[in-house]
């Protein structure tokens, strides 16, 4: 089988590519990927003799339609996936979230290709804090910030391409993931290698905003098992159960590094902050029978913390620039 992977040299689209390369001898990967400032081809370095990377953009239509008329199937991660970036600059989240999914679609739909577009939890909007409520399949599409209303916009799309067009696709939407390879922007990272450099981490606002996280090894194989015996037309929703405060991650974090626990900084809350995101997977483990196999976050939390301890040439280069452009926010 040959197998299109878009945004494959991001965080857990490069995730992705080595848990297929690792589980499934028989799938050729090719992934497509701009390498935007969030994609890094050495994040496919352990894995390059067996993929193949064309560097290119998903809303560039004859590249697109070229590379999904030799594939068996897509698997779309390609996106703007930053909720602080989209608010200082919507511009590139609307053309690669909405026009880029738009482009594969058609793509798909020329050649009949089946798909899997992996989304995000945020289009639901946010929860109160301190409720038993959780997001459903069956949940109204609310987004706040211009990342999730176009990741939303971007779901839309693809239901309206299986409705009307009988496209092959299934949709996943996803809680926060963490683990290797992931941009220093986002909130670990960010903190685990402030706190390797002997800088205290930042919280935004009172910290007291919940993310249900998961280990991106397991939001990987949810969407195999999505794709092998999921239903086509069909949404899943992909959580492990792993709701947790912002303020609770830092002092977790703080504790792995052996520093007093209220050794951080509150800094100015971002703007439309939602509040709390948490996923009824229901429909995951009982259709499907997929489990997570990282049920202990802490453990995943200090496995996450020794990678960025020990792949520093990774992420090094990118780090000054980073929080040269959260300072300029007053983050
Ligand atoms: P990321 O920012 O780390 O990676 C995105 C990748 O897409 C990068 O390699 C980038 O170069 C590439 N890309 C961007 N624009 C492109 C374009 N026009 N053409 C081709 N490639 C392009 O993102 P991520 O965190 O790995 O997220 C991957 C997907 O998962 C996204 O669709 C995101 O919405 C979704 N998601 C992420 C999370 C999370 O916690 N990170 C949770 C749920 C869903
Ligand atoms: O320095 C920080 N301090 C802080 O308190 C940063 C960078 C973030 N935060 C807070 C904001 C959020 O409440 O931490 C939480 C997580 O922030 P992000 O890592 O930016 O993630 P979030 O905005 O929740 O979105 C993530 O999960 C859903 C991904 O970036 C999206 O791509 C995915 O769709």
């Amino acid at each position: 089988m040959k197998v299109l992977i878009t945004g494959g040299a991001g965080f857990i689209g490069a995730n992705f590519v080595h848990q297929t390369v690792r589980e499934r001898p028989d799938v050729r990967v090719t992934v497509l990927d701009a390498l935007t400032y969030a994609g890094d081809r050495t994040s496919l370095d352990p894995v390059a003799d067996r993929v193949e990377l064309v560097v290119g953009s998903i809303t560039d239509a004859p590249l697109v339609d070229r590379l999904v008329g030799e594939s068996d199937l897509v698997v779309h991660f390609a996106a703007e996936s930053h909720n602080d970036n989209s608010l200082n600059d919507p511009s590139p989240f609307v053309q690669t979230n909405l026009v880029g999914t738009f482009t594969l679609l058609e793509a798909v739909r020329k050649h009949g290709v089946r798909f899997h577009h992996i989304s995000t939890d945020e289009v639901y909007g946010d929860l109160p804090l301190g409720t038993p409520d959780r997001f459903t399949p069956e949940t109204p599409y609310n987004p706040s910030s211009p990342y999730s209303s176009t990741k939303a916009g971007s779901d839309l799309l693809v239901r309206a391409w299986v409705r009307s067009f009988g496209v092959q696709a299934t949709i996943s939407n996803c809680s926060n993931n963490y683990g290797p390879y992931q941009h220093i922007e986002k909130f670990i990272p960010r903190q685990v290698t402030n706190l390797i450099d002997g800088v205290r981490p930042r919280l935004y606002g009172a910290g007291l905003n919940v993310r249900d996280w998961i280990h991106v090894e397991d939001h990987n194989s949810a969407v195999w098992a999505i794709i092998e015996k999921g239903r086509v037309g069909e949404t899943y929703l992909i959580g492990a159960d792993g709701e947790t405060s912002n303020l609770d991650v830092v002092r977790a974090l703080l504790e792995t590094f052996g520093r007093d626990a209220d050794d951080f900084d509150h800094v100015t809350d971002r703007p439309g902050h939602d509040l709390r995101y948490a996923i009824d997977a229901s429909r995951l483990r009982t259709e499907l029978g997929w489990s997570p196999r990282y049920t202990d976050f802490r453990e995943g939390l200090a496995a996450t913390v020794d990678w960025y301890r020990e792949n520093e040439a990774w992420w090094r280069g990118a780090k000054a620039a980073t929080e040269a452009k959260y300072a300029a926010s007053g983050q």
